[in-house]
This record gives structure tokens, C-alpha cells and sequence, in this order.
């Protein structure tokens, strides 16, 4: 599908909704890597241009840019290494979501029981129904909800081991609901979707969307390949979210930065999910199931402007 399909998939992502609950078998591998929990970001050295909708085919250059001027990550706000044997719900919420329905890119179907701990690591799977798919989501707030985990600018973490099959796959990403305000600009809000993927292939995406979800909306995807996202291994995921620029990682390489709509100033929520949808490699209906996505731990640390 072209980008502008994607996009619009990507726009169905928004209704936000969450979930949780239970048990199934984990693939063998243990996870548990270890991360820095400060990181410092150097002084400037080359100034990056902003980037906006770029529709890239090539594989990122990794390192290029990557220090940039702007202050330093820590301390760590937000932690869960998903160690014990039932998910925080105190910490995250979840939700049985609303079905979008077969003939929507997003066939969103979250169910409580696809959401579980197991070997220290969060587990979403996506499951056959009768007739259907299901997947879940979790969120660290909601609207009305108590103990709600928001925050604007820093750096966002977490390590996963990603779906064998097509036609779903797993994102890592921030959202609130002043998305939705219409004024021209990301600043009053932004979908952040630090990381998806829904290939199979070595191919993933970042991206961005605001001013809400219809004929208003804006968004600046950047598709990534070569990141060797196929060899069935724990990856690590981060963004460093500046006041002026958003920076993407995957296992420790620059994959993009932007300052595309302006860049978010609102706090956000986190957001784990496993989606359904029909644009990937293949649609769900030729996956085989169950097929699950793991989440080793995420990890948020605060933005600290730099010293006058
Ligand atoms: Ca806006």
C-alpha cells in the first residue's frame, strides 16, 4: 500500500483503547537487558534538518546527526521491568476495546485475556476468535482513570521481540487526547508512534500524526529497513523527545529525527499494543495463531534543559 494509505491506516490507531489479562507460552530466550538509566547528550556538532513526511526506501544512516544540542535525559520516571507475575494495574490500565471491524485497515479487537507477564517480560498475543482476531493494548493513563503516568519531552525505552506472523504486529507509542485539536500544529499534541511494526520483512516505521483524524490530519512517516528486525531477537527501542525535535533508535542507531508539526509540548501517555490490519505483508487471515509480541521492560526518563 502507498503512504497515504498507511497513513490513513495509521490515523485509525487514535481511538485509543486498552486492555489486559493471562497465560500462554512464552518462546524460549530470556530477556532482561540492561540499559543505561541516565544518558547525557552531548554539545552540538552538526545541525540536522527537519525532516517532514519523508517516505524514506533507504536504509537509515545511523549516527548521522545524532548530537545535537539541547540538555540531557534522568532522572528515570517511569519504570516497569514487567518482572513479576501479574501485570501493575495500578500502574496501567487496560481495556476490551471496540472491533473496527474487517473492512477497516486497523481491525482493532482488544481482549483482556491477551495481556499477561510471563519470564519477566509482558506478553501481547493475537488470537484467532470465533469469528475474528483479537490483540490487546495497555496504557499508563486514561481520562477518569487514578494513577495516571503522562509526560512531555524525555527519553522513552523499551525492548521487544516482535510477531513471526503477518497481518498484526506490535507499536510502542505515546498519545492524549489533545491530538485532536485542530490548529495547523503538533504542538498541542501528537500521536508519537515511537515504533511499529506490521512486516515481516527487515521493515519498520515511525511516525507522527496530529490535528485529529479526518480531513484535518497531518502526519510524517518514516519507513525504515535494514535494522536486522528479522532474526527473532530482542530489539531495543528508544525515542529522545526534545522541546525542538524528536530522535529515533533502534538497538542504539539514529534511525530518524524531525521537528515535524512543531513537535509535541502536552504530556503523553505510554502505550503498548499489538494491532491488526490489513496493509503489511499479508492480512491476519494467513497468519498462523497464536502469535504474540513481547515487551522486556519500558523505561521513561525526565528531560533536563540545559544549564543557562
Ligand atoms: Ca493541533
Amino acid at each position: 500500500m502507498g503512504l497515504s494509505q498507511i497513513r490513513r491506516a495509521l490515523g485509525g490507531l487514535i481511538a485509543v483503547v486498552f486492555v489486559a489479562g493471562c497465560t500462554a507460552a512464552l518462546p524460549t530466550g530470556t530477556p532482561g537487558a540492561t540499559s543505561s538509566r541516565t544518558a547525557t547528550v552531548g554539545p552540538a556538532t552538526t545541525p540536522c534538518p527537519t525532516q517532514q513526511a519523508i517516505p524514506s526506501e533507504s536504509p537509515p544512516t545511523a549516527g548521522a546527526c545524532a548530537v545535537l544540542p539541547g540538555g540531557t535525559f534522568g532522572p528515570l520516571t517511569f519504570d516497569d521491568e514487567f518482572n513479576g507475575a501479574e501485570l501493575d494495574t495500578s500502574r496501567w490500565h487496560v481495556d476490551a476495546a471496540q472491533d473496527m471491524g474487517p473492512d477497516q485497515p486497523w481491525r482493532r479487537n482488544y481482549k483482556n485475556e491477551n495481556v499477561y507477564l510471563k519470564d519477566g517480560a509482558l506478553v501481547i498475543r493475537a488470537a484467532k476468535e470465533n469469528p475474528g482476531y483479537s490483540t490487546a493494548a495497555i496504557v499508563t493513563g486514561k481520562k477518569g482513570q487514578p494513577n495516571p503516568f503522562e509526560q512531555a519531552f524525555g527519553r522513552y525505552e523499551t525492548r521487544m521481540r516482535l510477531p513471526t506472523q503477518p497481518g498484526h504486529g506490535g507499536a510502542f507509542w505515546l498519545w492524549n487526547e489533545s491530538e485532536t485539536n485542530v490548529d495547523g500544529s503538533g504542538r498541542d499534541g501528537t500521536e508519537i508512534d515511537i515504533f511499529e511494526r506490521i512486516w515481516l520483512d527487515d521493515t519498520a516505521d515511525h511516525a507522527l500524526h496530529w490535528d485529529g483524524y479526518d480531513a484535518d490530519q497531518q502526519s510524517a512517516v518514516q519507513m525504515v529497513k535494514g535494522m536486522g528486525l528479522t532474526d527473532g531477537g530482542w530489539h531495543t527501542i528508544r525515542l529522545d523527545w526534545y522541546p525542538d525535535r524528536y530522535v529515533f533508535f533502534i538497538d542504539g542507531k539514529e534511525t530518524w529525527h524531525t521537528s515535524a508539526g512543531g513537535v509535541d509540548q502536552t504530556p503523553n501517555f505510554v502505550i503498548l499494543s499489538d494491532e491488526i490490519c490489513n496493509w503489511g505483508t499479508a492480512p491476519i487471515d494467513q497468519a498462523t495463531l497464536p502469535d504474540y509480541t513481547y515487551y522486556d521492560y519500558v523505561r521513561v526518563w525526565a528531560y533536563v534543559p540545559p544549564q543557562q
